[in-house]
């Protein structure tokens, strides 16, 4: 089932035309209405007139988040604030919020991009669906909702918080797709038989998960938990929140929306990549008004397929997302990424989805610790036994990373839980 037919399963041609349109309607725009973009395309020795096709992308200069920073708050903006409707904001790299806005037209594209979204994980007029990212100036929440909304579904907002409330309302009003955190739906999923319930009571069948990073192994637990299909769902503020791409129901990567939104993948020396190769997602926002975009350096990595899709849908792919080029840590040398000791910790298949990884330096040695709750049924058993667990968690971070660390093994429900995103890293170096 598709929501636009026609946008979501075009060719490769038709696409590759209209987003070259599009991009040179962008660069004229941005260079009349942003004094930014202007200097830099100057700097550049870049005019619009340069910019003919698609292909021509790569003479564009690049855009980041600091950039936002220092034209904050709405310096970026190419529309007189009378035609800003929405604002929304994330968190900056420094105290200040990373702002972005809206126009009437933006957020109808945003709805109907959400929309594409929410119908690749199943999601029709008839369903019921159960919001619990939170609303606010976190995009999350309205997101999903106006998303929701422009497909007919029933929405419940109820925003973050409140455990006991969320599951209450989960299956009293027979919700059929809940949107959240993948972190929090594997604590929504751990909290169903410790609150009395029973899932066979609930009427959900799929998940829209989003806005954090997680692994195949998380969404096994997950689904069996929760008994639903559950969908990755990417997104940044700054290109337009949740809904820049899904997956659909083959789960072979997410689907970006490239009418909209054009993805590259760059490698070190900013170079293009061909397909398959893992590198920095950047993307140019190809309809945005409020707020367009070019060459956006999201930090995030993974890789581009555009292989066929069996969906029948055309948008390339994009995979889960790798690791981040500024989360990565770096101990005694070694390039780390949390995901990567997630993947391990639940391959193990007795450990819940909940850990804590704490780094620091002693003696001028940088020093690993992993914090892993064990499933409760686990925890009673004998000392030795839970030794074997632990050395066995070392051992295996150890071959898959070729890092030693310390694993400190905790009581179910010790790991502070969060209702957003979970903090999986205490960087303790930088204090
Ligand atoms: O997290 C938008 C969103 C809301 C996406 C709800 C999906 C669902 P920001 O707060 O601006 O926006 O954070 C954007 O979050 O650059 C990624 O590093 C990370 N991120 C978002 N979705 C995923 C995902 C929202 N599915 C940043 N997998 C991005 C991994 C994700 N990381």
């Amino acid at each position: 089932m598709y929501y636009n037919k026609q946008a979501e399963t075009m060719s490769r041609s038709e696409l590759d035309a209209l987003q070259s349109e599009r991009l040179v309607s962008l660069v004229r725009y941005v260079y009349e209405r942003v004094p930014f973009y202007r200097a830099k395309m100057d700097d550049a020795k870049v005019k619009p007139s340069d910019i003919k096709s698609i292909r021509d992308i790569v003479k564009l200069p690049f855009t980041e988040k600091s950039d936002l920073r220092d034209n904050y708050p709405f310096g970026l903006f190419a529309v007189p604030d009378r035609e800003v409707v929405r604002v929304h904001a994330s968190s900056g790299t420094t105290g200040k919020l990373t702002v972005v806005g809206y126009t009437r037209g933006d957020l109808d594209v945003w709805s109907e991009v959400m929309a594409r979204s929410l119908t690749c994980a199943e999601v029709t007029s008839e369903s019921t669906v159960h919001v619990s990212y939170g609303y606010g100036l976190f995009t999350g929440g309205l997101g999903a909702h106006d998303g929701a909304s422009r497909i007919g579904a029933k929405v419940i907002p109820a925003s973050s918080g409140n455990t006991a409330r969320q599951l209450m309302l989960l299956k009293d009003f027979k919700a059929t797709t809940l949107c959240c955190t993948p972190s929090y739906a594997a604590y929504l999923g751990d909290s169903v038989a410790k609150m009395g319930y029973d899932i066979k009571d609930f009427s959900l069948k799929s998940g829209v998960f989003g806005a954090e990073p997680w692994t195949e192994e998380m969404r096994v637990g997950i689904e069996k938990k929760l008994n639903i299909k559950a969908f990755d769902v990417y997104g940044l503020s700054e290109i337009m929140g949740p809904g820049v791409s899904i997956e659909c129901d083959c789960r072979k990567g997410l689907h970006v929306w490239e009418d909209h939104f054009y993805p590259e993948v760059l490698g070190d020396h900013f170079e293009q990549l061909p397909y398959g190769e893992r590198g920095e997602l950047v993307f140019t926002t190809l309809t945005k008004e409020a707020l367009p975009l070019i060459r956006y350096r999201t930090k995030d990595i993974c890789t581009l397929d555009n292989s066929p899709c069996p969906c029948g849908r055309t948008h390339v792919r994009m995979s889960k997302i790798l690791g981040r080029k500024d989360d990565m840590l770096i101990i005694r040398g070694v390039n780390v990424f949390p995901s990567q000791i997630e993947t391990v910790l639940l391959q193990m298949g007795n450990i819940a989805p909940h850990y804590q990884l704490v780094v620091d330096r002693e003696n001028n040695t940088d020093t690993l610790e992993i914090l892993v709750e064990l499933e409760e049924s686990l925890f009673s058993d004998e000392v030795r036994q839970l030794e074997q667990v632990r050395e066995k968690i070392e051992s295996n971070v150890h071959s898959a990373l070729g890092l030693s660390a310390r694993v400190k093994l905790v009581e179910s429900g010790t790991i502070p839980r969060s209702e957003g995103k979970a903090v999986r890293v205490i960087d303790k170096r930088k204090l």
